[in-house]
């Protein structure tokens, strides 16, 4: 059997789109995922991500494999790639796309929009604050973790935790070049208090509205971007009364443009772009 696929990044964030719109099973297995992303023996990229049949009235499921094959609810820079995904396929069909899709998602529904310039503004929903819903232990399921003690490879950290859908711990520094990411990186990700393992984003306050962060993701370990991340982060930062809510966040790989909105949502703009379409055996 034959795959099509098409990769897309977004700030470097890269992922193997599938259409896999006609049927509600993913054409890969995780372990398939694990294969296709590996850089040296597979396409190399950070995810797998296939458009399925949308349900409850969506236009499109989303589903993702990370590239250790885990399946997380949500991701942030993969939504803005299957929104321009979609439109790419509709625009190659039809002549024309939606000016934007609604998108079920393991953590709600995502509605991607297309702006002038080409880039793509998702709205990520509510933030999630309440240790149990991260999931962490390192407060009382009912009680927020704001600027906790932890302590990690030897050393004390105080982190906020949010979820996006998918669990964030976020800790402040005053440089982020000069963290050792690939050390520390998978000590965070695996602690004893995240039950389901999380994401950790390292920021460097630069200004009240500009951010620097560094990423180590859970499942893919250090990579150039993180859109639930990005919007993880500037609540975290507004809850330790460090930014405005309107913030740019400087990831490695390129900015994005993060608000906050007064209707407690997160609206996160950035790039998507196609980098090639290929064919598997
Ligand atoms: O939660 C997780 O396991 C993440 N690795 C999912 C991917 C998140 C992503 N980097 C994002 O942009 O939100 C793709």
């Amino acid at each position: 059997m034959t795959i099509e696929f098409t990769k897309y990044h977004g700030l470097g964030n890269d992922f193997i789109l599938i259409d896999n719109r006609t049927s509600d099973q993913p054409k890969l297995t995780p372990e398939d995922a694990v294969r296709w992303c590996d850089r040296h023996f597979g396409i190399g990229a950070d995810g797998v991500i296939f458009a399925l049949p949308g349900q409850d009235g969506t236009d499109y499921t989303m589903r993702i494999f990370n590239s250790d094959g885990s399946e997380p609810e949500m991701c942030g820079n993969g939504i803005r790639c299957l929104g321009r995904f979609l439109a790419d396929l509709e625009v190659a069909e039809t002549g024309k796309s939606q000016p934007k899709y609604r998108i079920h998602t393991l953590a709600g529904v995502m509605t991607p929009k297309f702006e002038a310039d080409g880039q793509v503004t998702v709205d990520m929903g509510e933030p999630r604050l309440l240790a149990g819903e991260i999931p962490t232990t390192i407060a009382a399921p009912d009680q927020k973790v704001i600027n906790q003690p932890l302590e990690v490879a030897g050393q004390v950290w105080n982190v906020t935790c949010v979820s996006m859908g998918n669990p964030h711990c976020i800790t402040f520094v005053d440089d982020v070049a000069a963290l050792e990411l690939e050390k520390i990186g998978t000590l965070f990700e695996n602690h004893p208090v995240f039950p389901q393992r999380t994401n950790t984003e390292f920021i460097e306050v630069v200004r009240s509205d500009y951010l620097k962060m560094r990423v180590w993701e859970r499942g893919a370990g250090i990579t150039l971007a993180c859109g639930t991340g990005a919007c993880a982060s500037l609540v975290a930062a507004v809850l330790n009364q460090k930014c405005d809510r309107r913030v740019t966040i400087e990831l490695p790989g390129g900015c994005l443009q993060i608000e906050w909105a007064v209707d407690n949502r997160l609206y996160m703009t950035g790039s998507a772009e196609k980098v090639f379409t290929g064919i598997r055996q």
